[in-house]
């Protein structure tokens, strides 16, 4: 059990090495926010992967900011003594804002761990030391500028390389990127809820380029639009912005909305429901890896902790530091031979350097006793 005496909100802005485009939008900077709880035991730091807008989900920076100023941190602070595998019981009054109620119980995770000396890998159940990373590569304004991208990032040793899809940069990209690439390396395809029920014909001519997978091409919330493609495409369908939970997880899994599971855990409120739906996929015999949402060396440091469960069988979005950033919160991570090393320090096992913390925040707010 842990009290909390401090929560500490810390808005950041890292630039990106290069622009970042989606079927959402474009990032340049990457704004993000942090958690940082102070407790009878250690600190601990958390990290919010909301963006700046509600683009990727509905919650977004002063959203989370918002609630976990006003609803969440004043009631886990009153909450005498919580354990981290709590906070989810304690903040259940508080619907939904799942990426903000997950930053605060990774920054209490952090904290506790350290306190114990355990390494969240240890805890969550990891069973290896290093894990396969792939790579998520942006919508460019060519085809000739993507492969050169694509060329460096295979040359930097990526196991897998991630096209994002839209409307008019699709089947044809696809296309000219295999034709480049060869059959050897695995590509898949992620359109982040761009198409829509009237699009499945166009979408099923993605079936020719040996795709491992193609994710969430449609919206979040149409499992039954998901089954009705996967049940004529042969391309497993995997879901990302639709499993906002275990239990959504098992839901679409057995509808047949979704062959493979894409586990973020500030999309389904933390690292513990992340566990949770690990368990079920692997339950039900589904495949899954570990997304990303461009975080800094804090939430990188967590999602290799987590991608360490035996049900983490294909190559997650978890990057190197230096795929996103120049200079990184912590010491840079980095690929070796298409793997990364996962942290075996107490908690998080790496903490911000203070000076490059200063550099990146914009703005910072103390919520207390
Ligand atoms: C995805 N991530 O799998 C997400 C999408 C994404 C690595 O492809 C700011 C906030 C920028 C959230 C960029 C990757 C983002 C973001 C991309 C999410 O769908
Ligand atoms: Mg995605």
């Amino acid at each position: 059990m842990t009290k909390i005496s401090d929560v500490e909100l810390r808005r950041i802005e890292m630039p990106l090495v290069g622009a970042f485009r989606t079927s959402f939008g474009t990032e340049v900077v990457r704004e993000a926010l942090l958690v940082r709880v102070v407790t009878d035991a250690a600190e601990g730091w958390g990290e919010c992967v909301v963006g700046s807008e509600p683009r990727y989900s509905s919650e977004y920076v002063a959203s989370a900011e918002d609630v976990l100023r006003r609803f969440l941190a004043p009631a886990l602070i009153a909450a005498a003594d919580v354990d981290a595998t709590d906070v989810q019981t304690v903040l259940a009054g508080i619907k939904g804002h799942r990426m903000a109620k997950g930053a605060l119980e990774m920054a209490l995770l952090d904290a506790q761990l350290r306190g114990t000396e355990m390494s969240l890998a240890t805890f969550l159940g990891g069973v290896r030391e290093t894990v396969p990373v792939g790579v998520s590569v942006g919508i460019f304004e060519s085809i000739p500028q993507l492969i050169d991208a694509i060329d460096g990032y295979l040359a930097d040793g990526y196991l897998r390389v991630k096209l994002k899809i839209e409307h008019g940069w699709d089947v044809g990209m696809v296309e000219a990127v295999r034709d480049h690439v060869g059959y050897d390396v695995g590509l898949q395809v992620d359109a982040n809820t761009a198409y829509a029920r009237a699009d499945l014909d166009h979408l099923l001519a993605l079936d020719d380029f040996g795709l491992t997978m193609v994710e969430q091409p449609l919206a979040g919330d149409d499992l039954v639009g998901h089954a009705q493609l996967a049940e004529r495409m042969t391309t497993p369908i995997c879901l990302d912005e639709s499993i906002t939970s275990a239990q959504v997880a098992a839901d679409a899994i057995g509808m047949g909305a979704a062959g493979i599971v894409n586990i973020k855990a500030g999309r389904v409120g933390g690292y513990l429901e992340a566990r949770r739906v690990h368990d079920v996929c692997a339950e039900l015999d589904v495949p899954v890896w570990c997304g990303g949402m461009l975080e800094t060396g804090l939430g990188r440091a967590a999602n290799l902790a987590l991608a360490s469960l035996p049900g983490f069988v294909l190559p997650g979005d978890i990057s190197a530091s230096a795929r996103y950033y120049h200079r990184d919160l912590t010491t840079p991570f980095v690929v070796e031979d298409g793997h990364m090393r996962v942290p075996t320090g107490p908690g998080l096992g790496v903490a911000p350097d203070p000076e490059i913390l200063e550099e990146v925040t914009t703005h910072t707010e103390r919520i207390t006793r």
